[in-house]
């Protein structure tokens, strides 16, 4: 199957400039980019597509670079987007960039990793408009979509002229990399039909560029893509635990696994429709979703971090918590009602405080019920006292009500 094709089957082609592509792929290497603005000081699961589309097109031979956008950061691309950007100080784009250099490195070890800012600051304002300017038509700048979605709200000349900065970016790349394909979100596109226009009009007719863009992501229900109810799903593990990154794919609702199974795993594509068919006869033992979330995870956070995280949804799950260490504790109760305490405590009294149960009554009433476990261990006695020293690292205390209510007690 053709490397366009098989982007095809898994619904992360939109589109693209020449259908020439297709066999220009199968050619031979290829050395192609996509770049990321460094709006915050990691990248989210949205952004992550860029590089899984990246290393599909490098496990067949093409060379991928990844261009952090220190530059472009720092007036602010108006695509897809309704209203004007927030400006970054140069020390934060650089900043942001450094950090965001470093996860990308760690997820495509192998890419050459660039940041835009080396040669966007070396132009200075007549070079600019002079060279480059002349070779953009207003007429064609108002047509992108990011521009004319903005006129009547509003839209500076700051990110008006973005599509030509990363328009020099692209031919750049043409000119010092042999770079001759860039990649992008469906947003994208005008920036990247904008750069061959470029690349054409001042490397000759000769010089032959290409482009293509996969789909937004979208979910079923409507709900946004790669947030949860605490925000955005970000990869630096100290944004979003490890856990909540894994619980985000495993979570994924039965009508988005298929979709997402395609587009994010690496599994070869006969193998993906044999785990598509097993979903399909079995939803309920969710092995799409285990699927995403094994590879997502370990290819982003690692192995052992990938164990790690299953090992808390298996505690949380069965209620052996005594399994984990008080790190994969604060991961994974990071959500759970929290209080703290100093010195021994009644259970009685720790499960009103902590929310388990509303009166003295109802707390004895569960104990004896048999409903309340510490630590893991039913607990069935009345006088039952918690304290620090049987507490998981001396640090925390698992209350469970039920099968599911839960309470983290911390230790002073
Ligand atoms: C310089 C900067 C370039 C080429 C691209 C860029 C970044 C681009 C952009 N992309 C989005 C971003 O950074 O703004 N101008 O947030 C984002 N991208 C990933 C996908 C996207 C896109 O990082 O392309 O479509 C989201 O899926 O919105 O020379």
């Amino acid at each position: 199957m053709k490397l366009l094709d098989e982007l095809k089957w898994r619904e992360l082609l939109f589109d693209v400039t020449d259908e020439a592509l297709a066999d220009e792929l199968e050619k031979g290497p290829m050395t192609f980019y996509v770049g990321a603005d460094p709006t915050a000081d990691s990248l989210h699961v949205g952004h992550l597509i860029s590089y899984l589309v990246s290393k599909r097109l490098q496990d067949r031979g093409h060379h991928p670079i990844l261009v952090i956008g220190g530059g472009t950061g720092l007036i602010g691309d108006p695509s897809g987007r309704s209203s004007e950007r927030q400006l970054l100080t140069l020390e934060e784009s650089l900043k942001n960039a450094d950090a965001i250099t470093a996860q990308v490195k760690n997820i495509l070890p192998e890419a050459t990793v660039v940041n835009n800012y080396d040669w966007i600051s070396t132009y200075d304002v007549i070079t600019f408009l002079r060279d480059i300017g002349k070779h953009f038509n207003i007429g064609y700048m108002l047509a992108k979509d990011s521009v004319k979605s903005r006129l009547e709200q509003g839209i500076s000349f700051t990110e008006f002229s973005y599509q030509i900065i990363q328009s020099l970016d692209f031919m750049h790349l043409y000119k010092h990399h042999n770079c001759t394909l860039q990649i992008g979100g469906q947003d994208q596109w005008g920036n990247i039909t904008a750069g061959l226009e470029l690349i054409r009009k001042m490397l000759g007719s000769d010089a032959k560029g290409y482009g293509f863009t996969w789909p937004l992501l979208t979910k079923a229900d409507g709900s946004k893509f790669g947030k949860s109810a605490g925000g955005a799903i970000w990869l630096d593990k100290n944004k979003s635990s490890v856990y909540e990154f894994y619980q985000y794919w495993i979570n994924t609702p039965d009508k988005d696994a298929v979709p997402f199974l395609k587009k994010f795993t690496f599994l070869p594509v006969e193998e993906t429709k044999e785990i598509i068919a097993a979903f399909e006869a079995a939803p309920h033992e969710r092995l799409a979703q285990k699927t995403i979330a094994e590879q997502l995870t370990v290819l982003v956070h690692g192995r052992d971090a990938y164990d790690s995280a299953v090992r808390i949804s298996e505690a949380l799950f069965s209620g052996n918590v005594r399994a984990l260490s008080a790190d994969e504790i604060r991961d994974g109760f990071k959500d759970v009602p929290s209080i703290t305490v100093s010195g021994e405590q009644q259970l009685i009294d720790l499960l009103i405080e902590a929310g388990l149960a509303t009166s003295k009554r109802q707390s004895r009433e569960f104990i004896t019920n048999g409903a309340v476990s510490v630590n893991g261990d039913k607990i069935d006695d009345l006088d039952f006292v918690v304290s620090a020293t049987d507490a998981i690292n001396k640090e925390f205390t698992v209350l469970r009500r039920g099968k599911k209510k839960y309470a983290l007690v911390k230790h002073k």
